[in-house]
């Protein structure tokens, strides 16, 4: 196998399994093959030139962790400017979010030639390089220009969005071009997909040589879906450990006589909190019998607190939960626990099994992993119900979790009253069919599914 060079935005130490995520995602083959792992060192050098930084490498087992400073304006422009001020929004359907400043492009152009010219030197002839996500879509075009043959694959971790969403990218057509410059790229759903093809043969012009081949711009590319996944042995340990038992143990004395609701979120707009909230409200104000019962608990973790969007986000979902609780809530009963802080992760299996509903309701997400981890939690004696936003990636294979469009309070109020009331017989089978399709496409088969079909794309 050759070896596998891995290129995000941030990077992890793959010997850190509790860090989840794409660490824990990549770390067989990485140690494996003794692999390299590029990115951003997350350092910002106040006086460092636009274009430029620092190379550090250390050694994390067999794995050889590379990463470059930024400068301050490099990180205000390619990353909280064009990744997260343009890419963010308008990938996820927000174009009236986006803020499409023209000095932004400048400095994601740069980094990801910096990237391109750092990483050029420490690749050996034979290996496979996978690049993440939306940071870093112009990065095999700027290798390619330096001479790069290696295969290069590219997974985006978010969605994309239809053509004529697409296109208000001022750069649209040079960053879907760029795409071309990668062996294999990898989308999280069909729909992206389709969205893909959509934009190549309306916007380009681009011939489909078939479902999963494209030419177009001089180059064939191959696009398929490879939902990823979780690592469910590892969460289904994490379940039975100390640290969530315990969670678990003293959660479920505590809302014996009430029945827990959960969201766990990174504080995002896509994740669509305030209509849950707000759906939650209509669920205590059309059957009362749920009002000193029902208890939702909202875990919003903080992220990106920099970006303007993201406070105004915080402000509104205070004031509702304030409101909420303010209108039900009694001497010993608060409908709504908000919780604005990161919980520690080997506690959220206990929280997750304790609740009799998962409320997992994104306005648009490229997968969502917390619809997987809630399942993967649960006593399958006697699960709790998912609750899901059919516009989550997870939704093309999680069917047996009970859909929403979140953008519709009353459909959402009346299947949440649905999944509080669904019987145990039922709630078993639906429990089984997900937790079997979540552990045969788990996150070891997605990074498989990838790399094969990156191995067997002919190289460019
Ligand atoms: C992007 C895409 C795609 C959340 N709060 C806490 C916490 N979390 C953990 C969850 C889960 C992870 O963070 C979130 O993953 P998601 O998939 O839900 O969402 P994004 O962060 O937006 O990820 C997404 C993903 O990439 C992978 O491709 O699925 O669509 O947007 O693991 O459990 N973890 C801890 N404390 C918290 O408070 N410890």
């Amino acid at each position: 196998m050759s070896r596998l060079v891995v290129v995000s935005n941030r990077l992890a130490d793959p010997r850190k399994a509790a860090a989840g995520g794409l660490a824990v995602a990549l770390a067989e083959t990485l140690n494996e093959t003794g692999g390299l792992w590029f990115g951003w060192s997350g350092e910002i050098a106040e006086d460092g030139a636009p274009g430029e930084g620092e190379l550090h490498r250390h050694q994390a087992g067999r794995v050889t962790l590379a990463s470059v400073d930024l400068s301050r304006e490099d990180y205000a422009s390619y990353y909280e400017g064009y990744s997260n001020g343009v890419l963010w929004p308008v990938l996820h359907y927000r174009v009236d979010l986006a803020d499409f400043d023209s000095g932004y492009i400048g400095g994601y152009r740069r980094v990801n030639q910096l990237f391109a010219r750092k990483l050029l030197p420490l690749l050996k002839p034979d290996d496979t390089v996978w690049v993440h996500d939306y940071h870093l879509i112009p990065l095999a075009a700027e290798l390619r220009a330096l001479g790069c043959r290696q295969k290069i694959g590219f997974f985006l971790h978010i969605p994309l969005p239809p053509p004529q969403i697409l296109a208000a990218i001022p750069q649209h057509a040079w960053l879907v071009r760029s795409l071309f410059s990668y062996d294999l790229v990898g989308f999280q759903s069909e729909t992206d997909l389709s969205h893909f093809a959509g934009y190549v043969e309306k916007e380009a012009g681009a011939q489909p040589l078939d479902a999963h081949r494209f030419q177009g711009f001089g180059s064939t590319v191959h696009a398929r879906a490879f939902p990823i996944g979780i690592d469910v042995d590892e969460f289904a340990a994490l379940t039975h450990a100390r640290e969530a038992v315990d969670m678990y143990e003293r959660m479920a004395e505590e809302y014996k006589r009430r029945r827990l609701l959960i969201g766990v979120d990174r504080l995002d707009y896509s994740k669509g909190i305030p209509h849950r909230v707000r759906a939650f409200r209509e669920l205590l104000a059309n059957y009362p019998e749920n009002r000193d019962s029902a208890t939702l608990i909202q875990i919003a973790s903080p992220s990106r607190e920099s970006v303007d969007a993201y406070g105004d986000i915080r402000r509104e979902l205070e004031s509702l939960c304030g409101a909420i609780n303010g209108d039900y809530g009694g001497l010993d009963w608060m409908p709504v626990r908000y919780i604005h802080r990161t919980i520690a992760r080997k506690k959220l299996p206990g929280i997750f099994r304790v609740a009799r509903v998962g409320l997992v309701t994104p306005l648009r997400d490229g997968m969502n992993l917390v619809a997987k981890e809630f399942v993967v939690a649960q006593d399958p004696g006697d699960p709790g119900v998912l609750v899901l936003s059919r516009f989550a990636g997870a939704a093309e294979q999680l069917k047996e979790a009970l859909l929403v469009n979140p953008y519709d309070t009353h459909g959402t109020a009346e299947t949440i009253q649905r999944a509080l009331q669904m019987p145990r017989e039922e709630r078993q089978q639906r429990h089984q069919k997900l937790l079997a399709r979540i552990r045969e496409q788990d996150v070891h088969w997605w990074r498989r599914s990838f790399l094969q079909a990156l191995a067997e794309a002919p190289g460019s």
